[in-house]
Order: C-alpha cells, then sequence, then structure tokens
C-alpha cells in the first residue's frame, strides 16, 4: 500500500510537472489576428501621385512582429480591381501549403471584393522575413517585414541590439506597375526598367522631389542597432552599404549564421540579411545606400541610388545641427562587381554544425536561364518586339513554366483533377551543352508545360542550379516555397561533379530559402522533403518568373496525419 501510494505520487507529480510545461508553452504561442485589405492609394513620389495599390493605405504595408511558435492569422480583403494573393515569403507552412500564396499553384486568386484568412504556424525560425504579393506585378507597392523574434524567455545568440529598424529596399516605377508588365507580355520585349529604388517606400534624397521624405534611422552614440535589410525589389540584386560603419552580419533569411563583417552587402530579390551596426564613429550623418548589381552583360538596368541616413542622436548633433550637414556618402561597388558580390555570398556559414543530408535520394540537376522564342508564322511584328523579332522566355530544364488557368496545381493534386500538370519535369536537362559558353542558336527556344517533380515525403534531395548563357547570362536569385535548404556550394562554370562535389561544405553551410545562382556559374542545395504539398521553386527576379523561371515540387504525404496535408480551409478561393 506504502510502496504503491508512494509510486502513484511520484506519477502524479511527474504528470503535473508536464501539465505545467505544455500550459507554459501553450501559453507562450499566441495566435495573432491582422487585417488586410488591398486598396488603391495615393501615393507621391518623384513630384508625382499614382494609385498605387497598398495593404491598409500603407506603403510599405505593415510590419508584423511575432514570436517563434507563434500563429499568425490574417484575413485578406480585396478591394483593389486587380485579383491579388498574398505570399509569407521563407515561412516553411509546415502542412498549410493553403496558405503559401503564389496564385494558380497553391490557389486560386482572391477576386475583387472577396476575401481569404490566411492561417499559418511559424515554428523553429527566428529572425527576418517578409510578405509580398504572389500575382502579376502587384508587390511592387503590397509588401512588409515579418519580423519572428524569439520564443518568450530565450534570446538572440548575440547581445540584445538597443534598437531594431528593418530596411525594406524596393523598386520603383513612375507608370503603373500593372500596366508596365502587361505592355511587356503584350509585345514580347523586357520591360520597362524602374525609375527609383526605395528605402522603406522613400528613394531617398539624389532623386527629385525626395529630400524632405529621405528616411532617417536615427542611432545612439555607443549603441549597437540591429538593421534588418530586405531586398524587396522586383528585378534587381543589390548591393547596400553604410558609409565609415563595419557590418557584422548575423542571420539571413530567418536562421542565424556564423558573425562575418563585411562593408558591402549584396541581396537577390527574395533575400533577407540580419545586420549589427555599432554606432562607433564621430556624430554625424552618413548615408546608407543601395544601388544594383546588374551581372547582365549589355542589358538595360535602373542605375540609380537609393539612400536613408544614419543619423546621431548625441547633445552635439541632434536634428537641428546635424540635420542641416550633409551626409557621408560611401563608395559603392561597380554595377558589374561580381567579386565583390561573390565575396559576400560565400562568406555564409551556419553557426555551428548542421544536419545536412549526405545519402541523397533524390539528385536533380536543372538549368536556369532565358530563351527567345520564334514568332509563329502570321504573329504581328508588334507582338514580337523581342530582339530580332522574337519574344522573351526563359526556362528551367528547358521548361517554360506555364500556370494554369482555371484552378491551382494544388487543389487539382488535392482532388485527383486530371489534365492540369503532368508530372514529367525532366531530373537532368533534355540535352548537355556548354552551358556557360556559346550555346547554339539551335537551342535557344525552350518549350511550354506545366511539369511537376514529385518527391517521397522525407526524401533526401540535391538539385544542381546551373546557369545558362543562352541569350545572356545572369544571376538568378532562386527561391524554393516551404522550405529551408542548406547551400553546400557555388562556383563559375559548368558544373563538374568529378572535381566540384570535394569542394561542398557538408559540415556547416548556411540554411537559405533564396540561393543566388553566380552568373555564368552554379549553386548547390540540399534539403529533406518533410513538408507535403505543392511547392514553386522559381527565379525571384519578376520578369523572369512571368518568361517561366519556374517548376514545381509536388511533395507527397508521409505516414499518419502529423506528415500529411491539411484539409483546405473553408473559404479557399475558387477559380
Ligand atoms: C515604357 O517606356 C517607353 C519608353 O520610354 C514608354 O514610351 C512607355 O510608355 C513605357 N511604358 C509604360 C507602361 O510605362
Ligand atoms: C545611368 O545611365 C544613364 C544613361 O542611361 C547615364 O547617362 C548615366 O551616366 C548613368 N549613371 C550612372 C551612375 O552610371
Ligand atoms: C565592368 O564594367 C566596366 C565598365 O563599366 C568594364 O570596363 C569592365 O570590363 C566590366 N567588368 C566585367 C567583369 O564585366
Ligand atoms: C540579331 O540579328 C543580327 C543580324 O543578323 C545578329 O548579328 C545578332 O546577333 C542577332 N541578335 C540576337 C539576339 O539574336
Ligand atoms: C482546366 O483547363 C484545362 C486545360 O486548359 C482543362 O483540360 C481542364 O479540364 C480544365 N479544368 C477545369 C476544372 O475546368
Ligand atoms: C558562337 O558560335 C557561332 C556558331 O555556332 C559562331 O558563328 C559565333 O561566331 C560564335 N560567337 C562567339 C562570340 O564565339
Ligand atoms: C528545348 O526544346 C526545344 C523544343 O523541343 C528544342 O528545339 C531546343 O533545342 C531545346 N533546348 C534545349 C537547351 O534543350
Ligand atoms: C482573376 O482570376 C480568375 C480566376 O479566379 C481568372 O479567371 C481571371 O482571368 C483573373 N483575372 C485577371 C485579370 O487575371
Ligand atoms: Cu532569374
Amino acid at each position: 500500500m506504502e510502496a504503491y501510494n508512494s509510486f502513484s505520487s511520484q506519477w502524479r507529480f511527474v504528470f503535473v510537472l508536464g501539465l505545467l510545461f505544455f500550459l507554459a508553452n501553450a501559453a507562450n504561442a499566441v495566435v495573432q489576428h491582422h487585417d488586410f485589405v488591398i486598396q488603391a492609394t495615393k501615393v507621391k513620389r518623384l513630384c508625382k501621385t499614382h494609385n498605387a495599390i497598398t495593404v491598409n493605405g500603407q506603403f510599405p504595408g505593415p510590419t508584423l512582429e511575432i514570436n517563434n511558435g507563434d500563429t499568425l492569422e490574417v484575413k485578406v480583403t480585396n478591394k483593389a480591381r486587380y485579383n491579388v494573393t498574398v505570399h509569407w515569403h521563407g515561412v516553411r507552412q509546415m502542412r498549410t501549403a493553403w496558405a503559401d500564396g503564389p496564385e494558380f499553384i497553391t490557389q486560386c486568386p482572391i477576386r475583387p471584393g472577396q476575401s481569404y484568412t490566411y492561417r499559418f504556424t511559424v515554428q523553429g525560425q527566428e529572425g527576418t522575413l517578409w510578405w509580398h504579393a504572389h500575382s502579376s506585378w502587384l508587390r511592387a507597392t503590397v509588401y512588409g517585414a515579418l519580423i519572428i523574434h524569439p520564443r518568450i524567455g530565450d534570446s538572440y545568440p548575440f547581445p540584445k541590439p538597443k534598437r531594431e529598424t528593418p530596411i525594406l529596399m524596393g523598386e520603383w516605377w513612375d507608370a503603373n506597375p500593372i500596366d508596365v508588365i502587361r505592355e511587356a507580355t503584350r509585345t514580347g520585349a523586357a520591360p520597362n526598367v524602374s525609375d527609383a529604388y526605395t528605402i522603406n517606400g522613400q528613394p531617398g534624397d539624389l532623386y527629385k522631389c525626395s529630400s524632405k521624405d529621405t528616411v532617417i534611422v536615427p542611432v545612439s552614440s555607443g549603441e549597437t542597432s540591429l538593421l534588418r535589410v530586405i531586398n524587396s525589389a522586383l528585378n534587381q540584386q543589390l548591393f547596400f552599404t553604410v558609409a565609415n560603419h563595419k557590418l557584422t552580419i548575423v542571420g539571413a533569411d530567418a536562421s542565424y549564421v556564423k558573425p562575418f563583417t563585411t562593408k558591402v552587402l549584396m541581396l537577390g530579390p527574395g533575400q533577407t540579411t540580419d545586420v549589427l551596426i555599432k554606432a562607433d564613429q564621430p556624430p554625424a550623418r552618413y548615408y546608407m545606400a543601395a544601388r544594383a548589381y546588374a551581372s547582365a552583360q549589355g542589358a538595360p538596368f535602373d542605375n540609380t541610388t537609393t539612400t536613408a541616413i544614419l543619423e546621431y542622436k548625441t547633445p552635439t548633433c541632434t536634428s537641428k545641427n546635424c540635420g542641416t550637414t550633409t551626409p557621408v556618402m560611401p563608395p559603392l561597388p561597380a554595377f558589374n562587381d561580381t567579386a565583390t558580390a561573390t565575396a559576400f555570398t560565400t562568406s555564409f556559414k551556419s553557426p555551428k554544425q548542421v544536419p545536412v543530408p549526405t545519402k541523397i535520394d533524390e539528385n536533380l540537376f536543372i538549368t536556369v536561364g532565358l530563351g527567345l522564342n520564334k514568332c509563329p508564322p502570321g504573329a504581328r511584328a508588334r507582338n514580337c518586339q523581342g530582339p530580332n523579332g522574337t519574344r522573351f522566355s526563359a526556362s528551367m530544364n528547358n521548361n517554360t513554366f506555364s500556370l494554369p488557368s482555371n484552378t491551382s496545381i494544388l487543389k487539382a493534386y488535392y482532388d485527383k483533377i486530371p489534365g492540369v500538370f503532368t508530372t514529367d519535369f525532366p531530373k537532368v536537362p533534355p540535352v548537355k551543352f556548354d552551358y556557360t559558353g556559346n550555346v547554339s542558336r539551335s537551342l535557344w527556344q525552350p518549350s511550354p508545360g506545366t511539369k511537376v517533380y514529385k518527391l517521397k515525403y522525407g526524401s533526401t534531395v540535391q538539385v544542381v542550379l546551373q546557369g545558362t548563357s543562352i541569350f545572356t547570362a545572369e544571376n538568378h536569385p532562386i527561391h524554393l516555397h516551404g522550405y529551408d535548404f542548406y547551400i553546400v556550394a557555388e562556383g563559375f562554370g559548368n558544373f563538374n561533379p568529378k572535381t566540384d562535389t570535394s569542394k561542398f561544405n557538408l559540415v556547416d553551410p548556411p540554411l537559405r530559402n533564396t540561393a543566388s545562382v553566380p552568373v555564368k556559374g552554379w549553386a548547390v542545395i540540399r534539403f529533406v522533403a518533410d513538408n507535403p504539398g505543392v511547392w514553386i521553386m522559381h527565379c525571384h527576379l519578376d520578369v523572369h518568373i512571368g518568361w517561366g523561371l519556374a517548376m514545381t515540387f509536388v511533395v507527397e504525404n508521409g505516414v499518419g496525419e502529423s506528415q500529411s496535408l491539411e484539409k483546405p480551409p473553408p473559404d479557399f478561393p475558387k477559380c
């Protein structure tokens, strides 16, 4: 009796302890609700007022701040005249592909007048992500930061900075961006380049009519700030720097990295970088500046420079007296400075040893690059304004990805609707050639299709992303939805498995959601297919997505509910 009782009370003690632990965790994790109203709003930039599409009338849109483990519930109501969807860039969306957002991949668009509630939990990710429209070119103005703090009680792996500031780098057209992409789709030519870059929505004082609205980032002498830098530009990789200050990189794409210092950052669209900056210079005003890293030779690009001002707040330097001094301008790399871009992207490492898959079940080799389509006989010249009367296109493994138009791939997969996609995306290019050399014209025209590649739940995947020099070689920021992947290596020329495999970092490679595939080069990524659903992998230059530089993975369910896609939400949009 005695023994039984003591066992029972011991057991009860363990049970109560477990319950308390569970309640403590459940109490910490919250469900945050937000309302996003997509609406046209008057926004004045570069001396002209536009009816920009915004969220809640804000440009950039609202910053969402959560803790690791929290659930977001965002009701998006479309009061604009365009179809819209919202993508939560970099969020893993475990089992909730329905909330991922890319139109016609995971969902039909939210039509004007309709609404849809995105519901998902952020788990195991900390740092900076962002959200943006994933429909036509609406993300030019529909975007904002998504900041994930450590769980309550947890801390950063670096001393807590005094201030934290999101730095969203964007791209601005002195026209309606939707008109710009529609014009290009009609003509087959490249779309007009932007007229300005922006930091937190403002071009900065190197542009006309912009000086009084230039963004000020306040700092106090001796203090350390955390800049959460996000490249939300549509079509341009950007260099970013701050005059006279050392930048310490501590995170990227919502994963911590082994800290390293640099003068210059290079981010492809989609990428984020967390930077510590210490106010250790004489109190004054210093420009932070960004301009293009333009790797394609001869292609037109926006060559302007956006700025914000790092302003010391001290008794000797207030906005009254320092506000009138000209900020110190930093040097910026040349537009084609691939050496600086590469030195930056290859500096990233995970903070410690990470579980990189070493036994590979699925080994894919995917070419990424442009193409030119011959115009069909009888086509009008005004619809064939690409080089020499062609139309621009792009492909992965020679497949120009075309979106379905009457349903999403996810819904078609879930409901087993035939005829929407095919499962024959090739695991190697149909033709082998010298990818970065002078490519024969007979190989320039890719073929269209809605091809997916199926992955078994839990399979280990390696993808070699090989840039091509068809028409022109350039750096492509390749983004995979639903996953973070390890970038185990990158290099120039044609990937050679015999000599390049030995260079793989299988110890502490960085974990990211967007890889910069070097111009005339390659990058190798690895991940475990542990998230069932339909996940697009695409170039994050919107001009290239429109041309078909994408493919889609279908990841099958595993065993039991915890390894299976959830049911679609009741308000899931219909086409
Ligand atoms: C694109 O640029 C051309 C040349 O400057 C201009 O004529 C055209 O109107 C622009 N298109 C749009 C949609 O702004
Ligand atoms: C940008 O390009 C224009 C021509 O399109 C040129 O006149 C100007 O000098 C260039 N600016 C820079 C900073 O390279
Ligand atoms: C970069 O551009 C400059 C001129 O702007 C040119 O002289 C140089 O050769 C280019 N470098 C590369 C690597 O293309
Ligand atoms: C266009 O045609 C000209 C003349 O035939 C040729 O020199 C040039 O290489 C062509 N350009 C492209 C991009 O096909
Ligand atoms: C959608 O369109 C495809 C071809 O474009 C057609 O085969 C399919 O039947 C259509 N599906 C539905 C659900 O209307
Ligand atoms: C590329 O190859 C074609 C033949 O395939 C040749 O006519 C052309 O001169 C070559 N161009 C260069 C830059 O080597
Ligand atoms: C792509 O496919 C088209 C059509 O089958 C073919 O003409 C072209 O040579 C292929 N190009 C490559 C790079 O495989
Ligand atoms: C809006 O989405 C619907 C499908 O839900 C599609 O049929 C329609 O063509 C789209 N409209 C535009 C302008 O893309
Ligand atoms: Cu691209």
